[in-house]
């Protein structure tokens, strides 16, 4: 049965949220072209659209705000966040940016030395994998096949497929390769994790080789829990003992801090002894991102960041962040509703490829789904399936994404266990009339990450 675990805060500060009548809702989705990145947050009442930046800041947190030294250079509070992250990390450098994707489009063209070349991930994220494009490379993804089989209970369905991994750099060679990365946790197969085990394999092939690791660390923490919790020998590790052993296999990572951060702008590079790399990266940093002491934070970012790297970390934290998800996942799986099993860290993944069984991929069921559950429910989900894929850069076809997924993600510390019963009820809801849902096709389409921006009809 699906338990609640209570919340181990209290609320010092709420924010108003409101349901518009249903005709609004249906006005409104037609005005943002059928995609619920075009609607304004104010005709939202449960935004589920991301993790990312959307957590709510401690007491701590915004007590550190006022501390924040807004030095150009030399700032104290970029020195106490490096000595945060190097304590975590167990890394020598550290450069703050100004969100995940600041850190990618700093490190990935310094890596990617050649047009064409291969950079290999579990499963690359979008925006890592639109970084790896416009540098010229070539993202490939690794992971299990076990990732795609979402019934099928796994503990690690974030896991390399260590055999391909090894066999793709024999077959291309190494001098056709970037580098590694290991996403923890893997946000495309369904906010999955990745075991110590296979992690530490994954970089020992990538090392035998010569080749760089990196760990795109968004949700390291969330990561280390599931470890804590399921692979043998981790139990009596503290979950900072893990995530320390977890950063020991790469030679280098980069952050969105807006996940595991807990902060609401935010992101990390962090290269454990590579000085060539760290100046490279600095230079590179300036036109970018700004002055190596602050990459597009202000002071008081960098404070607040530095405390909520330390609250991620805490067990009682993250028990209940991970049991809140699985909750709302458990009650979708009592009523029959098709997920990602075993629920992953920061969202439940509802399988629409089985809920809209009359919708072809190219005319995006899990977008369908999407949008009529912000017209039942006023629930803002995404898709992460065909839609968000894209086209492949070569034939120009519409790519055909393994899995059609709705992510329902659950912002940090900001919804209640009664918010999700709410979100439950309404995606029950919808799956009951789901297989009469039509699809949907381009109004408008952007050429790079295209999901974000685009324009949608529903198909006749
Ligand atoms: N992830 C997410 O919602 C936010 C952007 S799309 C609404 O899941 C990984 C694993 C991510 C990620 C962002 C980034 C980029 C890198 N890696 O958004 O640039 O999940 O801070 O991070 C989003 P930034």
């Amino acid at each position: 049965m699906a338990t609640r675990i209570p919340e181990p805060f209290r609320i010092k500060m709420v924010e108003r949220i409101n349901l518009i009548p249903r005709e609004e809702r249906e006005q409104r989705l037609v005005e943002a072209g059928y995609n619920p990145f075009a609607l304004r947050s104010q005709d939202i009442y449960i935004d589920l659209l991301t993790d990312s930046g959307t957590g709510a800041m401690s007491d701590k947190q915004w007590a550190a705000v006022m501390l924040g030294d807004e030095s150009y250079a030399g700032s104290k509070s970029f020195y106490k966040l490096e000595s945060v992250v190097q304590e975590i990390t167990g890394y020598k450098y550290v450069i703050p940016t100004h969100q995940g994707r600041g850190a990618e489009q700093v490190v990935l063209p310094l890596v990617i030395k050649n047009k064409g070349d291969y950079v290999l991930n579990n499963m690359h994220f979008d925006t890592t994998m639109g970084h790896v494009i416009l540098a010229g490379g070539r993202p490939v993804n690794l992971i299990d096949e076990k990732a795609f089989d979402t019934d099928k209970y796994d503990d690690f369905k974030g896991d390399f497929d260590l055999e391909k991994l090894e066999n793709f750099i024999k077959e291309h060679g190494v001098d056709k390769i970037s580098c590694l990365i290991i996403t923890v946790t893997c946000n495309s197969s369904g906010g999955q994790p990745i075991s110590m085990a296979n992690m530490r394999s994954a970089s020992d092939i990538a090392h035998k080789y010569g080749l760089q690791v990196f760990l795109d660390a968004a949700r390291y923490a969330e990561n280390a829990y599931f470890i804590k919790e399921r692979e043998n020998g981790y139990q009596n590790k503290s979950i900072r003992e893990i995530a320390k052993e977890m950063f020991c296999y790469a030679d280098g990572l980069m952050m969105s801090a807006k996940k595991d951060g807990i902060v609401n702008m935010g992101g990390l590079i962090g290269i454990k002894d590579n000085e060539d790399l760290y100046n490279e990266c600095r230079s590179r940093l300036v036109p970018m991102e700004g002055f190596p002491t602050y990459g597009g934070l202000a002071g008081r970012d960098m404070e607040a960041l530095s405390v909520g790297l330390e609250e991620a970390l805490e067990y009682e934290y993250l028990h209940y962040r991970i049991g809140q998800v699985k909750y709302l996942g458990d009650r979708l799986r009592e009523a029959g509703v098709p997920i990602q099993y075993p629920t992953g860290g920061h969202a439940v993944f509802v399988d629409c490829k089985k809920l809209c069984p009359q919708i072809p991929f190219h005319q995006f069921p899990a977008q369908a789904f999407c949008n009529a559950l912000y017209i039942e429910s006023g629930i803002r989900p995404v898709e992460i399936g065909s839609f968000l894929l894209g086209r492949d850069p070569e034939t120009g076809e519409n790519l055909e994404s393994p899995l059609e997924l709705m992510r329902l993600t659950i912002p940090r510390r900001v919804y209640t266990n009664d918010h999700m019963d709410y979100i439950a009820d309404g995606v029950i809801k919808v799956a009951e009339y789901a297989s009469s849902l039509k699809g949907f096709e381009f109004e408008y389409e952007p050429k790079v990450l295209r999901h974000f921006t685009a324009k949608l009809k529903p198909v006749e």
